[in-house]
């Protein structure tokens, strides 16, 4: 039976039941702190290590949307640093049970105050995007904020229980409208859409599982939603046979793929 007073036993079963949970501000303020001029430098094409990352997002690209930069670790120590801290992979291990667990991938995500909907991302299942990995394999992603992460920001609205609905294929990251999205959707019978917001503080993260559906709006804030998203793997994972893919192909290379809990 779970001890509310054990934290990880706490979010472990809210994670089963749910396909997401919230875990309290895990990562140090000074790191977080340290880590937003950084995130800048990145956006702005200025490169720490001289190694660029991949970006969706550049300098001169329209300034409503939400900035989604690939690889950013690779460009800054200092994030190198925030996607490999320990508690990271403490909690993510507690969470799933398992005796390892490896970033294969990294995302800057910055939702600039503008409002507009363009900034929105839509309803999706992260396994969508994830065809280079066997199908059974046991991945989920771990996401740090920021920035205090409020109703008005913007937030990730996680659908609890949807990750029991298995693998559906309807959704679309890149998506704006949300509701024309729902309207689409042929969801399971007995499925109940629920929306629930991941409000956390700086330095707080939410883990979710690859079939949970999320999705988030605008931020009708003053300041921006900032943030980073971990796709992590446990042991219990396998690349496809002959799978070439830049997040598969450097699973050796702990730069690019970073050991956070166990041996590998
Ligand atoms: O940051 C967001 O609003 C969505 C992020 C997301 O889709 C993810 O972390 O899987």
């Amino acid at each position: 039976m779970t001890s509310p007073a054990n934290p990880h036993a706490q979010a472990r079963a809210q994670f089963e039941r749910d396909g997401f949970c919230t875990v309290p501000a895990v990562i140090p303020q000074d790191l977080i702190e340290r880590t937003v001029p950084h995130m800048d430098a990145v956006m702005l094409g200025h490169y720490e290590t001289g190694v660029a990352p991949k970006p969706f997002w550049k300098p001169g690209d329209d300034t409503n949307v939400m900035r989604k930069v690939d690889h950013p670790h690779l460009a800054d120590n200092t994030i190198q640093e925030l996607v490999s801290h320990r508690a990271l992979g403490q909690w993510a291990a507690a969470i799933t049970g398992a005796d390892m667990i490896q970033v294969w991938a990294v995302q800057l995500l910055y939702k600039p105050p503008s409002g507009a909907i363009e900034g929105s991302v839509g309803w999706h299942q992260d396994l969508q995007y994830w065809h280079y990995w066997r199908r059974d394999s046991e991945l989920f992603t771990a996401w740090i904020a920021l920035s205090d992460v409020t109703a008005q920001s913007g937030p990730v609205l996680f659908v609890p229980g949807s990750h029991g609905w298995g693998f559906l294929n309807q959704g679309d990251f890149f998506a704006s409208n949300h509701d024309k999205q729902l309207q689409d959707f042929q969801l399971p019978p007995g499925a109940e859409w629920k929306e629930v917001a991941g409000i956390l503080p700086p330095g707080g993260v939410s883990f979710h599982h690859r079939h949970t559906f999320h999705g988030s709006g605008p931020n009708v804030s003053n300041t921006p939603r900032r943030s980073f998203a971990l796709h992590l793997r446990t042991e219990k994972s396998w690349p496809n046979p002959g799978a070439n893919s830049v997040y598969v192909n450097h699973l050796d290379d702990p730069r690019y793929c970073p050991v956070i809990y166990g041996n590998r």
